[in-house]
């Protein structure tokens, strides 16, 4: 069940559709929350983490994800109606991606993360265990031109020793303008925390307290 919290806040996620373009985005019917980020840095496992179940496809081979996919989040029960959706957005900054894959970038996210109407959060993950880098300050500066709310989540924490992470969590502040929320997909560490912003964002407060 990862570390989605028991009782009326647990998430039960159903895949919806994954998109190549624009037009083939589900109508903008419920609050949606996209989770952004270099390839590799662990989108599509915060994802898993965040529901408690493997509905996004991961992969240890860097810039696999080149689809925008949906998941629709129901809460308390898989039978209730659902109330957010998550969008996993392929990597950016990866050079081995195919030319041509690259070009296809900015054509189908890029209107989705101006126009969106939905979107009420970006997720903008960054790898807590490597140096900041700039793709990760453009895209955080980016969006907050597009007037986009934005939580960074500081992942795989798990890999960066103990008595470092205050400092790179301080690093990662004066770096992109934020504190981000250290995470672990891997442990679960602050997993808990940023699912509460994800539904404060989508005006759902967590009524379960953080029991497991
Ligand atoms: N140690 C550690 N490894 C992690 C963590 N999260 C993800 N990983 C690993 O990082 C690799 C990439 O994870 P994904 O979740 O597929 O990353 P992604 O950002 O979705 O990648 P793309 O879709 O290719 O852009 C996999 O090998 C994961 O097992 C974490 O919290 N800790
Ligand atoms: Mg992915």
């Amino acid at each position: 069940m990862g570390a989605s919290p028991s009782g009326a806040d647990r998430a039960f996620a159903t895949f919806l559709l994954s998109a190549v373009d624009p037009s083939q985005f589900p109508k903008p019917d419920l609050p949606e929350i996209a989770f952004l980020g270099r390839s590799n840095v662990g989108k599509s496992s915060l994802l898993n983490a965040l529901v408690g179940a493997k509905v996004a496809f991961t992969s240890g081979t860097p810039g696999r994800t080149r689809t925008v996919s949906f998941f629709d989040i129901a809460l308390g029960s898989g039978k209730a109606a659902p109330v957010l959706r998550l969008a996993d957005l392929p990597g950016y900054g990866w050079a081995k991606i195919s030319r041509s894959a690259a070009r296809e970038w900015p054509k189908f996210v890029d209107p989705y993360l101006s126009e969106r109407e939905s979107l009420c959060l970006c997720v903008v993950l960054v790898d807590a265990s490597v140096p900041p880098q700039d793709s990760d300050h453009y895209m955080v500066n980016r969006l907050r031109e597009a007037g986009r709310r934005v939580v960074v989540a500081a992942t795989k924490v798990d890999k960066v020793p103990r008595s470092k992470v205050v400092t790179v969590m301080n690093g990662l502040k004066v770096f992109l303008g934020q504190s981000p929320v250290p995470v672990s997909s891997r442990t679960d560490d602050g997993v808990l925390d940023l699912w509460r912003q994800v539904l404060g964002s989508a005006g759902i407060a967590m009524k379960g307290g953080l029991k497991r």
